[in-house]
């Protein structure tokens, strides 16, 4: 594991309607990332925030749409920010923790990463695919797209935003988390093959075997590998602070697992930690549970 580690506060909300999960850094921060970070013995520099040029209107949220993308501008203009002041890190040699705000950030975050590998892999952990376009998304919210943006799919200035084409393969996309799919997101990972854990699966096989399956299917192939970690991935009960909780989701004591089995597998380059909404949330509870997770991932045991 790299120990330089840059935290960049992705302070958007413009990928999904709710108010607040712009706020998601801040409030991880003050559940104690830095300090959690560095007693793993991480280097750590706070990058702090951006913001992208558009300010939030609480009473007009999704004001503008493009061919059934919601605040197409707002999301494309953040994204190319955030790519930008990711790739910095990475090429300054450094570990970029993105912390989100909601998903579609993702969409920056990986286009900043993946210029620097050859063969990117991405772990989604996630309740959602985030796999629609336009097309098939139910909501027009493009926090359901960026898994689809970065494999090429969608909007084509999304598409090729920071560089032209698509970021990963689908080969290299292993899918933890799954619970709620839509109809063209089940398709699109039939038609790729790409690798799915669903709930069921995590609680038929046991976590430990699906990460490894996980971590031997990516392990040989990818030369560095993003996790993008949505805390909706969790059971609300563990992370209520949140815009779009599906129940019957992971436990925190699962997540911690899966996180150790990445720590010892030394794969995982870079890591977005997202839809924190501390306006959602009880008492923070949900920013104090990304932290632990960022803390087993970068080395936290329990004994
Ligand atoms: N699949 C639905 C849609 O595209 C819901 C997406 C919910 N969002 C997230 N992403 N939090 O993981 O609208
Ligand atoms: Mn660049
Ligand atoms: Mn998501
Ligand atoms: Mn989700």
């Amino acid at each position: 594991m790299n120990h330089k580690v840059d935290i960049i506060g992705a302070s958007t909300s413009f990928g999904q309607p709710k108010l607040g999960v712009d706020l998601g850094p801040d409030a991880i921060r003050y559940a104690g990332l830095v300090k959690a970070l560095e007693i793993q013995g991480m280097n750590v520099e706070d990058k702090g925030n951006i913001t992208g040029q558009y300010k939030v209107d609480p009473t007009l949220h999704s004001a503008k749409e493009e061919m059934g993308l919601l605040n197409f501008e707002q999301v494309k203009d953040f994204s190319i920010e955030l790519a930008e002041e990711v790739e910095s890190s990475v090429k300054l040699g450094r570990f970029p923790l993105i912390l989100g705000g909601d998903h579609s950030l993702s969409i920056g975050s990986i286009a900043g990463i993946s210029p620097n590998y050859e063969n990117l892999g991405v772990i989604w952990f996630d309740a959602h695919g985030d796999l629609n376009d336009s097309e098939t998304s139910p909501s027009g919210n493009i926090h359901g797209m960026p898994l689809a943006v970065a494999c090429g799919v969608g909007h084509e200035s999304l598409v090729n935003l920071h560089q032209p084409g698509a970021k990963v393969k689908p080969e290299n996309v292993v899918l933890i988390g799954m619970r709620d799919l839509d109809v063209g997101e089940r398709e699109y990972i039939k038609e790729n093959n790409i690798l799915t854990f669903t709930v069921t699966d995590i609680k038929e096989k046991g976590m430990a075997n699906v990460m490894k399956e996980a971590i031997n299917y990516l392990g040989n192939k990818v030369d560095g590998l993003h996790l993008s970690l949505d805390v909706d991935g969790l059971d609300p009960m563990e992370t209520p602070g949140t815009g779009t909780p599906v129940n019957g989701g992971m436990s925190l004591a699962e997540t911690q697992l899966a996180m150790s089995m990445l720590n010892d597998s030394e794969l995982v380059t870079s890591l977005d930690l997202v839809e924190v909404n501390p306006l959602l949330d009880e008492k923070n509870m949900t920013a104090e549970k990304a932290v632990e997770i960022a803390s087993f991932l970068f080395g936290k045991k329990q004994l």
